[in-house]
């Protein structure tokens, strides 16, 4: 199975009752990136990736359609399995995961509708049909948030993810407290991230003055280090998200006991081939984790469903979609959708979601 032609689609997302904020960004429409693979028969394959604006990660829209075109012409002939894709990428550009990301997704979706198979049993085989999603809150005000934190509980949503950073810690505090009021002794598991806004002051802090809390402190400051530094003096566990760049980062703080968990992102570790090496230490070493994208449509959204429903249960802390902060889907029919909390695995073959390619107008590249 060969590579025969590739297109590179732009496209918007407005986000619903925008911004989204963040400790360090405020975003009011995505660029997203869409990659569709056309083998030597003629079978097609989608992938996509979408960084949440230029500050979150070391990733931006106009970047990754740049390295995708860099790699573009080096890939037609090339071989689809995924192991090989991987090589030959790697071959043609140093890094760039998360725009390698949207070709490896690409290729699960086509090798998928070719043999008849949904992309979970290319992963591994799906543990359920029903993958549990969290919540993710923008900064805001206590009270807001503790408002939206009763409405996501009756939603059905099992964990709530709360921004925090960017502002007085005071108020980080407060909000978390009065969560908490709204959130505990319901099962509703609870995730504070700072989005690397903290300092170690900061986050040395917040955990001094919440020890009743039970909530994981996700990507707290800055870099690994700061982590580092954090480790030994705070009594909260602690999920490493922004700097779990690649599987090599992932080892050492896995390996380490650096961290109790990861926030993970399918595009920035390289995609789903990368994805499920990520589960596999993680299920060795028994730590849960999310699978998630920084923003993204149909496409994203059914791969992060796809290699969720293959993570151990216990382990799975959810899977983040964009699609409660977006209009519509690119699938009409099989658009993925959370409802009670939880996402159902789209059961078709590949990613199990068909695109309506309309939507993307003409492609920025075709090779
Ligand atoms: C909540 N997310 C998965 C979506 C936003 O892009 C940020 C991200 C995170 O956990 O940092
Ligand atoms: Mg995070």
């Amino acid at each position: 199975m060969k590579i025969k032609e590739i297109h590179i689609y732009a496209h918007d997302l407005p986000v619903k009752n925008g911004p989204y904020t963040m400790a360090n960004a405020e975003v009011w429409a995505l660029d997203t990136t869409l990659v569709k693979l056309v083998a030597e028969d003629g079978t097609t394959g989608w992938g996509e990736t979408c960084p949440v604006g230029p500050t979150y990660a070391e990733a931006h829209a106009e970047g990754a359609r740049a390295a995708l075109k860099a790699m573009a012409k080096g890939l037609i002939g090339a071989d689809l399995w995924p192991v090989a894709l991987h090589h030959r990428m790697n071959g043609l550009l140093n890094g760039h995961n998360y725009a390698k990301a949207a070709i490896d997704i690409a290729a699960h979706d086509l090798i998928g509708k070719k043999l008849g198979v949904n992309v979970a049993d290319l992963l591994g085989g799906a543990q359920t049909e029903r993958v549990p999603s969290y919540y993710a809150t923008g900064v805001g005000a206590p009270d807001d948030i503790a408002r939206l934190a009763k409405e996501k509980l009756a939603e059905g949503y099992p964990r709530l993810q709360i921004k925090v950073g960017g502002r007085p810690v005071e108020i980080d505090v407060e909000t978390i407290r009065k969560v908490w009021e709204v959130v505990g002794g319901t099962g509703m598991r609870l995730a504070v991230d700072g989005n690397r806004g903290w300092t170690t002051r900061d986050a040395l802090r917040v955990s001094r003055e919440c020890p009743d809390v039970p909530f994981i402190m996700e990507q707290p400051c800055n870099t690994y280090q700061d982590l580092e530094k954090i480790r030994p003096q705070v009594s909260h566990g602690i999920y490493m998200d922004e700097n779990s760049v690649d599987l090599n980062t992932v080892i050492s703080a896995a390996g380490t006991g650096l961290v109790d968990g990861f926030g993970m992102k399918v595009t920035r570790i390289g995609g789903l081939q990368n994805m499920r090496t990520f589960r596999d230490i993680c299920e060795a070493r028994n730590l849960p984790h999310t699978c998630d994208d920084s923003w993204g449509g149909d496409i994203i959204a059914a791969a992060c469903t796809q290699i969720a429903s293959t993570v151990r249960p216990t382990l799975m802390e959810g899977a983040w979609l964009a699609a409660p902060y977006i209009e519509g889907n690119y699938d009409p029919e099989n658009g993925i959708t959370i409802q009670g909390g939880h996402i159902q695995r789209p059961t078709g073959p590949g990613l199990g979601v068909i695109p309506d390619e309309t939507l993307f107008g003409a492609p920025v590249a075709s090779y």
